[in-house]
C-alpha cells in the first residue's frame, strides 16, 4: 500500500537557511519601519523582476495550511471563557438531543434513515452562528438569511427543542409527517423543507448546490433591492453553510465570480470541511481547503482558513523551524482523516513521529490532550474571530474553510470513519461513551432509553441560550408569511390591445413583453415587476426595456455604450429593474426566486418574469424549479420561443417539446400553452390576482412563441365564460351544431386544427368543433380531484373537460406541440373515442412546415387522422392511401422518433 510513512514527509531542506532568514528579516524590518503598503509594494516589484528574468514564478494562490487569523489578531469572545464553556455545554446537549432523535427514530422504523455524523461535525459552526452572528428579523432589522446544511437539521431541531419552539412530540416525530399528522402533532421533515413546515424552514437546501448558489443571488436581490430604494439599507447578511464534498456540485460554484463581481460584502459562506462526503474523503490525495482557497481567491473572495483551534497554537508557537507547519502542508486530507478516526497514540507515533523535530513539538502533550487536540471548526473562540472577521470585511464576499472531524465525537462508532455518513443506528456501548465524551448529565438508563435532554429553565445554559437570541433578534430558522397585498390594474389598462387585437399580426411573445411594458408603467404594480433574462433579450424583443426601466448594475454605467445614440440604447444603471443575467439559467432562476419569494424573505412582494428559451428551463434546471415551489414561490416563468415545431430552424438543443410534461409535475405550479394574445393577457391577470392580491402560493408557466400570425379578439359576448374556459384549461373557438368530430388544439398548432376543420368541411364535408386547449395540466387535475372525489365521497362531481365536451359523443381529436404524453393526460375523462397527435423524438432544423408534416400535426395530418377514425371499417387500405395522396401525405415516412 502506498501509505504516507514518516520518511515521506519529512520536508526537503532549505539549502541555505541563512540566506532565506535574511530576506525574511528584511521583510519584516520593512513591514515594521514603513508598514504593509510598502511591504506590499515591495513583493509586487520583487514578482516583476522574477517574470523580466525569465523566472515563469507566480504566486501560489493556496496558502500554508494553517489558520488565516494569528492569535493576536482575534476579536475577544463576547462573555469571554465564560461563555465559551456555558455554549459548550450547549452544544453537547444539542449533539446529543439530534443523536437521539435519529437512533430513535431508525430504532422504531429501520428505514427512516438520518445522518447523526454532519450535524457532529458542523455543531460548532451552527451554535457561534445562533449565539452571537445570525440576526432574526423583527421590528427594527429585517433580519440574516441562513441556508442551512440540510443534512444538519437534527441539530436544528435540537435546538428549537432547548428553545422551547418544539417539543418532545415534534423530536419524537422526526421523519414521520405523516404519522405525525394522524396523531394531531407536527413531525419534523428530513431536510428543510418551506412547503412542509411553513412556518421554520425558509430554504430548502437538500439538493447539493441548489443552497451556495441560491445564497448568492439572495445576497445580490438584497442589494438589488437597497439600490433601487425598495427597502431601506441595512446591515443585513446571508449566511451559508454547506458541506465541503457539496462544493463539487457545478452550481455550488458556478455564481462565486458574480459575487465578487458586485461586491458582495453581505454574504458569507462556512464551508464545514470535514473532509468527507458520503462514500469517503472528499480530497483524499490532497487538500480540499486549499482546493477552495485557490478557487474562491481566484474569483475574488475573501478566504478564511479556520483549521486549527487554540490548543495548537503553542505547538505552532514552538516551531521554529517550520517542520510542523511543512508537515501539515503535506498530509493529504485521505490522511487527516485516518487521523481523526485514530487516537491519541497513533496520532503520536504516525504525526508526530515523522521527524525529531515535531516529535519534540508532540512531547509537551500527553497522549489524551493529542487525541483531543481540535480542529478549527470545533474551536467556538477561532470561529467566532473568524465570523467576526467576515461580517467586518468590506468590498468582498467571505468564505470561511473550516476544518472539522465528520462525526466528531462519536468516538470508534463514527468519528472519522469510512462510513460515518449513514451511521444511524449506535450501540448502547457507543451511546455511553458518547455521554461520557461531552458529560452529559443523562444516568446509564437514561441514554438507554434514548431520553432527550433539557436543563432546567432557569439554568445558566437555557438563560444564556434565550439572551442570545434575544439580543438578535428571536429565534432562527422561521419563516414569515407575509400578507401584503399589491394592487393588480384592471386587465383592460395594460392588456387592451390584446383583448381587442382585431387580427393584427402579433406573436404571443411580442403580446406578452408589450403587456409587461404597460405594467412596468402602473403607478402601483411598475415598481414590483422584475424583469429577468438571461441574455436573451433582444431574441425576445425586450430590447425596448432596457431603455425604459434600465439594466440593474451595482456600478451603474462606466462606459458609454456603442449605441447611445439609438432609442433603445443599451442602459445599465444602479437602479436599474431588468436583471440581466448573461449565458446563466441557473443563475437567472436563482434570481427569479429570490425576487418571487421576497414577500416572504424581505416582507416586499415582487413579481418576477423570467423569460428564458422553454428548452432550457424545466430540462435544464428543473431541480431549481422544484426548490422554488418548495420555497412557495409566486412568479412566472415565461418559456419563450416554446414548441417543438414553432421554433424553426433551430434544431434539437432549442426546440421544447417536454418543458409541459414536467411542469405538470409539480403542484403549485399552474401551466398554460395559450394559442392567443387575449388568452395570455387574461391567464397572466389572474396570475397577478391570486399571487398578489390573494396571497396564494402558486406561481405560472406560460410558453409564448415567435409565430406572427393574426391575433382574433377576445370574442365580446360572455367574456367571463370564455375567461373561465380559458383558466380552467379549454374553450371553444369554432362552435358547430352536431359535429362528427371534436378538435382540441393547442397552443401553436390551434391554427393548425382550425384550418383542418376547414380542409374537413371543404373537401369531406364532415362538420368539426374546434376548441382551443390552454393547459392539459389543469384539465388533467381537475379530471383527477373529480375522480378521487366519486371515489372516495361519492361525489358525483364531473370533470370540468367531461362537462364542456358532454353534448355529443362525436370522437376527439387532440393535437399538442408537445409530447403526446401531454394530450394523453386527459384521456380518463374523456368519454368518445380520443385520439392524440404530439411532437415526440428529436427536433430538426427546417421550416415550421416542414417540422410539422415531419411529426405529422400540421392541418393535413390532424384532417387524415380524424377521417381514419371517422372511415374506421368503411374505407379499405387502398381508399385511405388515396386519401393519404390527395392531401399530399406520405405515409410511408419514417416515424418521428425513428432515429
Ligand atoms: C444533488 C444531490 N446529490 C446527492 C445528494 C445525496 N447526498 C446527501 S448528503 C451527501 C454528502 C454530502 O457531503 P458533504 O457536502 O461533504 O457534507 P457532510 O455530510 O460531509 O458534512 C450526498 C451525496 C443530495 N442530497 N443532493
Amino acid at each position: 500500500m502506498d501509505m504516507i510513512t514518516p520518511e515521506h514527509l519529512i520536508r526537503q531542506l532549505d539549502s541555505d537557511a541563512a540566506e532565506t532568514a535574511e530576506w525574511i528579516a528584511s521583510l519584516h524590518s520593512v513591514l515594521q519601519a514603513e508598514g504593509p503598503e510598502r511591504a506590499r509594494f515591495l513583493l509586487s516589484q520583487l514578482a516583476s523582476a522574477a517574470r523580466d528574468a525569465g523566472l515563469n514564478w507566480r504566486d501560489a494562490r493556496i496558502t500554508p495550511y494553517v489558520n488565516t487569523i494569528r492569535p493576536q489578531d482575534e476579536a475577544p469572545y463576547p462573555g469571554g471563557a465564560d461563555a465559551i464553556a456555558i455554549e459548550e455545554r450547549l452544544a453537547s446537549i444539542m449533539r446529543w438531543n439530534a443523536l437521539a432523535m435519529v437512533v430513535r427514530a431508525n430504532r422504531a422504523y429501520g428505514e427512516l434513515g438520518g445522518h447523526i455524523a454532519s450535524y457532529a461535525s458542523a455543531a460548532d459552526l451552527f451554535e457561534v452562528g445562533f449565539n452571537h452572528f445570525f440576526r432574526a428579523r423583527d421590528d427594527q432589522h429585517a433580519g440574516d438569511l441562513v441556508y442551512f446544511q440540510a443534512h444538519s437539521a437534527p441539530g436544528i431541531y435540537a435546538r428549537a427543542f432547548l428553545e422551547g419552539r418544539l417539543s418532545e412530540d415534534n423530536l419524537a416525530h422526526y421523519r414521520q409527517e405523516i404519522t405525525a399528522h394522524n396523531n394531531g402533532k407536527q413531525g419534523l421533515s428530513s431536510y428543510p423543507h418551506p412547503w412542509l413546515m411553513p412556518d421554520f424552514w425558509q430554504f430548502p437546501t437538500g439538493s447539493m448546490g441548489i443552497g451556495p448558489i441560491s445564497a448568492i443571488y439572495q445576497a445580490r436581490f438584497m442589494r438589488y433591492l437597497e439600490h433601487r430604494g425598495m427597502v431601506p439599507p441595512q446591515q443585513r447578511r446571508v449566511w451559508g453553510v454547506f458541506g465541503d464534498g457539496e462544493m463539487d456540485e457545478p452550481e455550488s460554484l458556478a455564481a462565486l465570480s458574480l459575487a465578487s463581481r458586485e461586491k458582495l460584502d453581505n454574504l458569507v459562506f462556512v464551508i464545514n470541511c470535514n473532509l468527507q462526503r458520503l462514500d469517503g474523503p472528499v480530497r483524499g490525495n490532497g487538500h480540499v481547503v486549499d482546493e477552495l482557497e485557490t478557487l474562491f481567491g481566484g474569483a475574488g473572495w475573501n478566504v478564511i482558513k479556520l483549521l486549527w483551534g487554540s490548543d495548537w497554537d503553542p505547538l505552532f508557537a514552538r516551531d521554529e523551524h517550520g517542520e510542523l507547519v511543512d508537515a501539515l502542508n503535506r498530509t493529504v486530507d485521505g490522511q487527516l482523516q485516518t487521523f481523526a478516526a485514530n487516537d491519541g497514540p497513533f496520532n503520536r507515533e504516525h504525526f508526530f513521529g515523522q521527524s525529531p523535530g515535531l516529535a519534540a513539538i508532540g512531547a509537551v502533550l500527553t497522549d489524551d490532550e493529542i487525541d483531543r487536540l481540535k480542529r478549527g471548526g470545533h474551536d467556538l473562540r477561532k470561529i467566532h474571530a473568524a465570523y467576526h472577521a467576515a461580517a467586518n470585511h468590506r468590498g468582498r464576499p467571505t468564505v470561511i474553510l473550516a476544518q472539522t472531524k465528520k462525526g466528531f465525537g462519536m468516538g470508534s462508532a463514527g468519528q472519522g470513519k469510512m462510513t460515518t455518513h449513514q451511521q444511524k443506528k449506535l450501540e448502547l456501548d457507543d451511546l455511553l461513551q458518547f455521554r461520557d465524551r461531552f458529560n452529559l448529565p443523562l444516568s446509564d438508563k437514561q441514554v438507554e432509553n434514548l431520553e432527550f435532554y433539557k436543563p432546567p429553565p432557569d439554568s445558566e445554559e437555557l438563560k444564556h441560550l434565550r439572551a442570545c437570541r434575544a439580543a438578535l433578534g428571536g429565534p432562527l430558522p422561521r419563516r414569515i408569511d407575509s400578507k401584503v397585498q399589491v394592487a393588480v390594474p384592471a386587465l383592460e389598462s395594460h392588456a387592451a390591445f390584446a383583448l381587442d387585437a382585431d387580427h393584427k399580426e402579433m406573436s404571443t411573445t411580442m403580446a406578452l413583453v408589450r403587456m409587461m411594458g404597460n405594467l412596468l408603467k402602473d403607478p402601483v404594480l411598475g415598481k414590483h415587476v422584475v424583469p429577468i433574462v438571461a441574455d436573451e433579450a433582444r431574441t425576445f424583443g425586450m430590447a425596448n426595456l432596457f431603455r425604459q426601466v434600465g439594466i440593474y448594475s451595482a456600478q451603474g454605467q462606466l462606459y458609454q455604450p456603442e449605441d447611445i445614440g439609438s432609442i433603445l440604447y443599451y442602459r445599465e444603471a444602479k437602479d436599474g429593474q431588468i436583471l440581466e443575467e448573461g449565458i446563466t439559467e441557473a443563475g437567472a432562476i436563482s434570481s427569479w426566486t429570490s425576487a418571487a419569494t421576497s414577500y416572504s424573505v424581505n416582507g416586499l412582494p415582487m413579481l418576477p418574469f423570467y423569460i428564458y428559451y422553454s428548452m432550457f428551463g424545466f430540462q435544464r434546471i428543473g431541480d431549481l424549479i422544484w426548490a422554488a415551489a418548495d420555497q412557495r414561490a409566486r412568479g412566472f416563468l415565461i418559456g419563450a420561443t416554446s414548441g417543438r415545431t414553432t421554433l424553426g430552424g433551430e434544431g434539437l438543443q432549442h426546440q421544447d417539446g417536454s418543458s409541459h410534461l414536467v411542469s405538470a409535475t409539480i403542484p403549485n405550479c399552474r401551466s398554460y400553452d395559450p394559442a392567443y394574445a387575449y388568452e395570455m393577457a387574461v391567464i397572466v391577470d389572474d396570475g397577478m390576482q391570486r399571487m398578489l392580491e390573494k396571497n396564494e402560493d402558486v406561481f405560472y408557466y406560460v410558453t409564448v412563441t415567435n409565430e406572427n400570425e393574426p391575433q382574433p379578439s377576445m370574442p365580446v359576448e360572455a367574456r367571463d365564460h370564455v375567461r373561465d374556459g380559458i383558466l380552467r384549461g379549454m374553450h371553444c373557438v369554432l362552435p358547430c351544431e352536431q359535429p362528427a368530430i371534436r378538435l382540441l388544439g393547442a397552443g401553436p398548432l390551434l391554427k393548425e386544427a382550425i384550418a383542418a376543420a376547414h380542409l374537413l368541411e371543404g373537401i369531406y364535408g364532415i362538420k368539426a368543433e374546434v376548441w382551443s386547449v390552454t393547459s392539459f395540466s389543469e384539465l388533467a387535475r381537475d379530471g383527477m380531484a373529480c375522480e378521487r372525489a366519486r371515489r372516495l365521497q361519492q361525489s358525483d362531481a364531473m370533470p370540468w373537460i367531461a362537462q364542456q365536451l358532454h353534448g355529443s359523443i362525436a370522437p376527439v381529436l387532440a393535437v399538442s406541440d408537445y409530447v403526446r404524453a401531454v394530450p394523453e393526460s386527459i384521456r380518463a375523462y374523456i368519454a368518445a373515442p380520443y385520439i392524440t397527435l404530439g411532437t415526440d423524438g428529436f427536433g430538426r432544423s427546417d421550416t415550421r412546415a416542414a417540422l410539422r408534416d415531419f411529426f405529422e400535426v400540421d392541418a393535413k395530418w390532424i384532417c387524415y387522422t380524424a377521417l381514419t377514425e371517422l372511415y374506421e371499417g368503411s374505407k379499405t387500405p387502398a381508399q385511405m392511401r388515396e386519401i393519404a395522396s390527395h392531401l399530399g401525405l406520405n405515409l410511408d415516412k419514417p416515424i418521428s422518433t425513428g432515429i
